[in-house]
């Protein structure tokens, strides 16, 4: 068996994996054993519901603990995508990568000390030009960036539209449009991460 983390060949290279307890019949199907692929973490700055899309992501195997050496919480749940049981990482929030408070401190190691698979920086639609220099940060440090622009139910009750395919094109990175409290743009989300993960679709075995 191919080992996920770092693609040799042996049995196992070392790396960690986590047990996961039996699920009742009617919850989804994960692997027992998942591959400690690295985390895909959610960003953003405080409030633009990084929680509430975590929630929507994950759900059945959430662990919630302090960060080494802080107070600060960190959840991480369990995400099914393409056949693949992936980490997801949901971050304190932060309004830059140069940090001032504990909680912006423990996103950015999150973020540039360990590895992640990709990163979903979350906004808030009704106030993308405050949260915009936090993607060209992202993006500036060489990470894997999937914008997701959230609330678009709000906005367009303001009366904002974004225009999507302009915003991915200045950009560079995929940009999906969602409200995650009404579970909207969940399946659009986990395709545009796709291209990401360790193992494409297309190397899955039927
Ligand atoms: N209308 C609307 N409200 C949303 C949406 N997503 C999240 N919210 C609301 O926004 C508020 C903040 O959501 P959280 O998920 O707690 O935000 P967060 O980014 O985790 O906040 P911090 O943990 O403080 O950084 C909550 O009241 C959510 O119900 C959405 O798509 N539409
Ligand atoms: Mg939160």
């Amino acid at each position: 068996m191919d080992c996920h983390q770092c693609k040799s060949k042996s049995q196992s290279c070392g790396t960690q994996s986590w047990k996961l307890p039996f699920f009742r019949n009617n919850q989804p199907s994960f692997s027992k054993e998942v591959p400690a692929s690295p985390p895909i973490a959610l960003v953003g700055m405080p409030n633009v519901g990084k929680s509430v899309l975590f929630n929507a992501l994950t759900g059945i195997y959430v662990t919630v603990s302090n960060y080494p050496g802080t107070t600060v919480e960190v959840s991480r749940g369990l995400m099914q995508i393409a056949s693949q049981t992936m980490t997801v990482v949901d971050t304190p929030g932060m309004y830059s990568l140069m940090p001032i408070t504990e909680e912006e401190k423990v996103a950015r190691d999150l973020l540039l000390i360990e590895p992640v698979t990709a990163v979903i920086h979350v906004v808030d639609a009704k106030n993308l030009g405050r949260m915009l220099p936090l993607t060209f940060q992202l993006i500036e440090a060489g990470l894997p960036v999937v914008l997701a622009v959230n609330m678009m139910d709000e906005a367009h009750r303001w009366g904002l539209d974004v225009q999507q395919d302009a915003l991915e094109k200045e950009l560079g990175i995929p940009v999906v449009c969602m409200a995650a409290a009404l579970k909207q743009g969940i399946d659009e989300l986990k395709q545009r991460i796709m291209p990401f993960l360790p193992i494409q679709p297309a190397m899955i075995p039927a």
